[in-house]
């Protein structure tokens, strides 16, 4: 077996290893953080167990730490009473970046880890199956149930060669990504190997199975091995060490990339997957550049960056931004003298947190160019909707910061920076360390006025009567959908928050989508490919069902976003013709008869266009299981019905 199907088999709890069946896998660990977590602990409260079951939780606050006002504040609150009565371990905020803290701390080769983020993959950079997911999965999981997916096809990526100086592990998930693109690849699972893997530290390999995300792939795992020992050693975890390679390397598929041919390159503009290079932009001015993110925020990263800056100064019409992804980072470089050297070199440093990441903060100006190490450059995703933000490597974002323009860091003496043997070691700001999971504390749990309660969905009727009430292209994101950023802080306040849905793409969406639904209507969405691309976040899934979005109708929808929307008992439908999409205008009125039926068989049905009247049809794919949660109204209504 690869080291894929070791770990799966291993924790096979139902169903058959056939690609794309659906499994139902035991999950060891999970994580939240605080934008998903207030949801996911609700939804877990909901369920009225008692404690988390599994090995290790732990519920992470990293995205919403701005506290303009009392909205996070309250949502921290809640979440550190949450995690102490069940048992969960808190990350306080300031602690650092969930992905970054979890492969420091907690994860361990041979595991499988589901969170409440769609990064959570970083974790398959010391030999985990780590998978983002809905909130609500996540709860179930917390309570010991299992978590289901597609038994994936595993592609093996052969890496040979090795990286020059200047180029580093960015640069290879960009080819990567270059090759396979940020669509199409759902239900794969992406195995690393060959020879150039000792040459890859797990910090470089976790960037890889971060952006990984990016593919729309469940996961990407590397082996555990040397490499992997010696980082949990350096983390004091020596004993988390496990050995896990593949007995044999055969997979669906394959392709070999060869390190020594790689070149800086960058993600432009909308998308991570619209693969460039360097050299295309060199000299070309840049605004602001932000260092940091789940994706390249180690130890290994912003050392780099400080040498590289160390004794010089940032080019004067440059803004440069530095979040580290946990204290952990950030006490060895102050220890080291290094945060010293980025400050004198003229760089904001930030907190370490997810900030500028989702928009949270520094807002580039208007259609100003950014360099960013993050993982994600949707449009507007920065704050700013006209702002062209470029995703480099850390080496680039260093080397361009001393121009103000693209730069090639192959120009600069740029240093190795060798995995420390011991890292400094300080679990300060995780609480309830050392009794998480040993007894449920009595607390009184405190909620704000922000924490609300998640609204329960409705049975699915057997004749749909709705309107096409938005029709949208391809690649819509999650942060089209439910926008973050300013938004953020209404995470844990459905009403409030799904008055932003759509908000960036139709201005009106939330007054239609209230008229339709006050009018006995379903809303329905009309989509391109790729549907609902990006983050995990069910918010958009579960504010569009608040606004009675009942359908979805895409050419294609990305798997986390399909899970999530089947949580909240919104059918996902594909078109079976393509084409007809362009038979739909938004406004239409259309009518889905037999639904309930098409739903209970082969998820078959017929649209009619009353607008137009045309007919089309549509279909969707559903394991028993999501047939009982669409026909129910979601996964807490068939909790309610006693039907799961
Ligand atoms: C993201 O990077 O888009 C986020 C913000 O981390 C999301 C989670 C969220 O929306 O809270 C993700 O990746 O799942
Ligand atoms: Fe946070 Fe950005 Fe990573 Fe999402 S991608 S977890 S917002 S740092």
């Amino acid at each position: 077996m690869n080291v894929t199907e070791k770990i799966l088999h291993a924790h096979l709890v139902s169903g058959s290893p056939v690609a794309g069946e659906e499994v139902a896998i035991r999950i060891d660990q999970t994580l939240t953080q605080d934008a998903t977590g207030t949801m996911a602990y609700l939804q877990f409260e909901s369920m009225g167990l008692d404690r988390a079951k599994t090995e290790v939780s732990v519920s992470y606050v990293d995205h919403n730490t701005v506290q303009i006002g009392f909205e996070n504040a309250d949502d921290h609150d809640y979440l550190q009473a949450v995690a102490q009565k069940y048992g969960v371990i808190y990350s306080k905020p300031g602690n650092g970046i969930c992905h970054q803290l979890h492969l420091e701390r907690f994860g361990k080769p041979g595991k499988t880890l589901i969170g409440s983020d769609s990064h959570t993959p970083t974790g398959g950079g010391i030999g985990m199956v780590a998978i983002g997911a809905g909130g609500i999965d996540v709860a179930v999981a917390m309570g010991g149930g299992a978590y289901n997916i597609a038994w994936p096809k595993v592609v093996g990526i052969r890496l040979v060669g090795q990286l020059t100086p200047g180029v580093s592990a960015k640069d290879v998930i960009l080819a990567v990504l270059r090759k396979f693109g940020s669509k199409g690849n759902v239900g794969k699972i992406f195995e690393y190997y060959g020879p150039a893997l000792a040459y890859l530290d797990v910090p470089s390999r976790a960037t890889i199975t971060n952006m990984g995300a990016e593919l729309g792939v469940t996961t990407s795992v590397f082996p555990s091995d040397e490499v992997t020992k010696a980082f949990l050693e350096a983390q004091g975890r020596g004993s988390d060490w496990v050995e896990l390679k593949a007995d044999d390397e055969t997979y669906d598929d394959t392709w070999e990339l060869d390190l020594s041919t790689l070149e800086p390159l960058a993600a432009a503009p909308h998308n991570p997957g619209n693969i460039e290079t360097v050299a295309q932009h060199l000299g070309e001015k840049v605004h602001q550049i932000m260092i940091g993110s789940c994706t390249n925020s180690s130890y290994r990263d912003i050392k780099t960056v400080a040498l590289l800056l160390k004794g010089k100064q940032v080019h004067p019409d440059v803004e440069v931004g530095i979040a580290c992804g946990s204290k952990q980072v950030v006490r060895m470089l102050a220890d080291e003298g290094l945060l010293g050297d980025l400050i004198a070199a003229g760089c904001r440093i930030l907190e370490n947190a997810c900030g500028f990441c989702i928009g949270a903060h520094m807002s580039p100006s208007t259609d100003a160019v950014c360099l960013r190490t993050s993982n994600r450059n949707f449009e507007g995703r920065s704050g700013t909707q006209s702002a062209k933000v470029y995703l480099v490597s850390p080496e680039t974002a260093a080397a361009s910061a001393l121009t103000g323009a693209f730069a090639d860091a192959r120009q600069l003496q740029v240093p190795t920076v060798p995995m420390p043997t011991a890292f400094t070691i300080d679990d300060g700001m995780f609480l309830y360390r050392e009794t998480a999971g040993q007894g449920v504390p009595e607390t009184l749990i405190r909620r704000g006025p922000n924490i609300g309660e998640v609204p329960p969905g409705k049975p699915l009727a057997e004749t749909l009567h709705g309107v096409a009430t938005i029709k949208v292209g391809d690649k819509i994101t999650t942060d089209h959908i439910m926008p973050a950023g300013a938004r953020l802080k209404y995470r844990s306040n459905v009403p409030e928050y799904a008055k932003y849905v759509f908000e960036h793409t139709d201005k009106h969406f939330y007054e239609s989508a209230t008229a339709n639904r006050n009018a006995g209507k379903a809303n329905i969405i009309v989509a391109g490919e790729s549907y609902g691309q990006g983050s995990s976040r069910e918010h958009a899934a579960l504010c569009p069902m608040y606004l009675g979005v009942r359908a979805v109708i895409a050419k294609s929808i990305e798997r986390i976003h399909r899970a999530n929307l089947i949580n909240f008992g919104i059918v996902p439908f594909v078109f079976v013709n393509p084409d007809d999409y362009n038979r739909v205008s938004q406004g239409d009125e259309l009518v889905i008869e037999a639904l309930q039926s098409a739903i209970e068989g082969d998820g078959r049905a017929t649209v009619k266009n009353l607008s137009n009247n045309n007919t089309f049809d549509v279909m969707t794919e559903l394991s028993e299981r999501q047939k009982t949660l669409l026909l129910a109204g979601g996964l807490l209504a068939a909790v309610a019905q006693g039907k799961v």
